[in-house]
């Protein structure tokens, strides 16, 4: 008799071809109507299970991990892993893999796009003319900043960071600056156009600057009522990163009051949720966390998601993109 195959939960609706990919290797429990399960409802359905498919709102900590001893592997369906509280994943030697590289491009995009509609005030003019308010051409109606031949500034120099970089300095002839708590080599500054100053730098020179970083409890709030007024008047504010980067009471009031020019924003404290104050400010572009958003990206992203549960529960191998830092024993 064969043995059992593992068994699976994947905790949100994701696209049917690769649910039914994974029920050839694995008994799929799937959330279809897409329910958001709480930390309980979520550590009940894991009971059983060897494996688990996640999207960055489902949080896995120490203690889903302690009340599924069984469990292996968490295959998280986004680069970025700030839902996983990896020490606890070390300690109990379950395997959280991320969905890096596959994304990058699609959201160094949106990052763009987002930093060029917030400089060129395109969302305020299409509410301005959606209202029924363009009665007429005038010589500053929505006159916005330039982007090309000015000054980008990158907080977080990964591989999106960088993948903006390149679409600054080569497409639109921008002087990039970022700053990354590491320098990257030399060659690797030459090939984006880039140059590392320091936080304070950055603020003051960037007329565009844009969040790329990951989020951990020792940047949270990183941009706040301080580091906005060390930005120039002039300047765009644009968070493809995370919520609570930003300190988004604070930013909204920034922009109120024209202490900078205009921010775009994909990422919310709090998201889907989102402070109020954003909405009733003109100068902000709002987006519901579509950074990675293309079919084809979001495709790639939840079959490296499935990649890497295949890898570990259908092959015993190691995952293709594991997150677990120092030293790891996987669990039996
Ligand atoms: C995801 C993201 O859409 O990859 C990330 O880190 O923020 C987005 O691409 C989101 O986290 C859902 O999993």
């Amino acid at each position: 008799m064969s043995a059992p195959r593992p068994a699976i939960l994947i905790a949100r609706a994701v696209f049917p071809e690769i649910v039914e990919q994974l029920r050839e290797h694995f008994e799929v429990e799937h959330n279809p109507d897409d329910v958001i399960y709480s930390k309980a409802e979520l550590t009940q359905r894991l009971q059983g299970k060897a494996g688990a498919f996640t999207t960055g709102g489902d949080r896995v900590d120490g203690e889903v991990l302690a009340a599924n001893p069984q469990l292996r592997i968490v295959a998280n369906m986004a680069v970025g892993y700030n839902n996983f509280d990896i020490a606890a994943f070390n300690a109990a030697g379950v395997w959280a893999t991320n969905t890096p590289d596959v994304l990058t491009e699609s959201t160094a995009d949106f990052g763009f796009a987002l930093m060029m509609a917030a400089a060129r005030r395109m969302a305020e003019s299409e509410h301005f003319l959606r209202r029924g308010e363009w009665k007429k051409w005038a010589y500053d109606m929505f006159a916005g900043g330039d982007v090309h031949g000015s000054t980008l500034g990158i907080l977080g120099m990964g591989r999106i960071g960088q993948a903006i970089a390149k679409r600054g300095h080569h497409g639109f002839g921008m002087k990039v600056v970022y700053h990354n708590r590491s320098r990257l080599p030399a060659e690797t500054e030459a090939a984006v156009g880039a140059t590392w100053v320091d936080k304070a730098t950055l603020l003051a020179q960037a007329d565009h600057l844009v969040l790329v970083l990951p989020y951990t409890p020792e940047n949270h709030h990183c941009i706040a009522a301080a580091e906005i007024a060390q930005m120039k008047p002039t300047a765009t504010l644009t968070n493809i990163a995370r919520g609570g980067i930003v300190d988004d009471a604070a930013l909204a009031e920034a922009l109120r009051a024209g202490r900078i020019a205009a921010a775009g924003l994909d990422v919310f404290e709090g998201e889907p949720a989102l402070n109020p104050a954003l909405l009733t400010v003109p100068n902000v572009v709002l987006t519901p966390h579509i950074a990675s958003a293309t079919v084809a990206t979001r495709r790639a992203m939840a079959q490296l998601a499935a990649d890497n549960l295949i890898a570990v529960l259908g092959r015993g191998a190691a995952p293709l993109t594991p997150i677990n830092a120092g030293p790891f024993t996987p669990r039996a």
